[in-house]
């Protein structure tokens, strides 16, 4: 019996990092940087945040989180359509809103930063009211780096002041960066 008891614990010892490691596995795709309330990790590193240095970005203090992070969030499908693109797109993942509030951001301002470095910004009230998705699939697949992913910050024409019917400059594709800001 003492035996059965000490093999068993054995067992749950070698099998609980395992458990544990599970719902970390995968690379980090978002980094949420500036100004927000909960972290997970420490300062820029210039050797191992290379695509950060690269693009002069710098922090103290960040929020990352894998694909599998970013998929217990609550999901949002939407349908939209620009007259430029080849057809309407559905897309799916978690609302750019839920990200934010799950950091807990003390400013106003979201910059959206994408691999090329190209980097628009919003106003959070605009992001909150609106439908804005960071989109992990699109039409049902998962998105590719060298297509639009790994994160494609997707929102219907409207969805912030100005913003034109034809307009789809803000919809950021290959997105790796949340920057919580102040001002315009
Ligand atoms: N990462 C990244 N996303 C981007 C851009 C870009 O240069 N890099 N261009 C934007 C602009 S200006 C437009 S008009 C739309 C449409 O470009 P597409 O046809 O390449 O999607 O993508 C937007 N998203
Ligand atoms: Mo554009």
């Amino acid at each position: 019996m003492r035996r059965i008891v000490l093999v068993l614990a054995l067992a749950l010892i070698t099998a609980l990092p395992a458990v544990t490691a599970a719902r970390a596995a995968g690379p980090v795709v978002l980094t949420v940087t500036g100004e927000i309330e909960r972290t997970n990790r420490g300062p820029f590193d210039p050797f191992t945040d290379s695509l950060f240095a690269a693009l002069q970005e710098t922090f103290e203090r960040a929020h990352e989180l894998t694909l599998d992070d970013l998929a217990a969030l609550p999901q949002e499908t939407v349908e939209v359509a620009y007259p430029n693109w080849p057809g309407p797109v559905t897309v799916t993942g978690p609302t750019l809103a839920s990200v934010i509030d799950l950091v807990g951001a003390k400013a106003d301002r979201v910059l959206v930063q994408a691999v090329d470095g190209y980097a628009p910004a919003f106003r959070l009230s605009e992001v909150r009211a609106g439908t804005f998705v960071l989109a992990t699939a699109s039409d049902g697949k998962p998105l590719p780096l060298g297509g639009r992913g790994p994160l494609w910050l997707v929102f219907p024409a409207g969805s912030y002041a100005g913003q034109t019917a034809e307009d789809d400059s803000g919809l950021a594709w290959a997105v790796f960066h949340l920057k919580i800001t102040t001002g315009e």
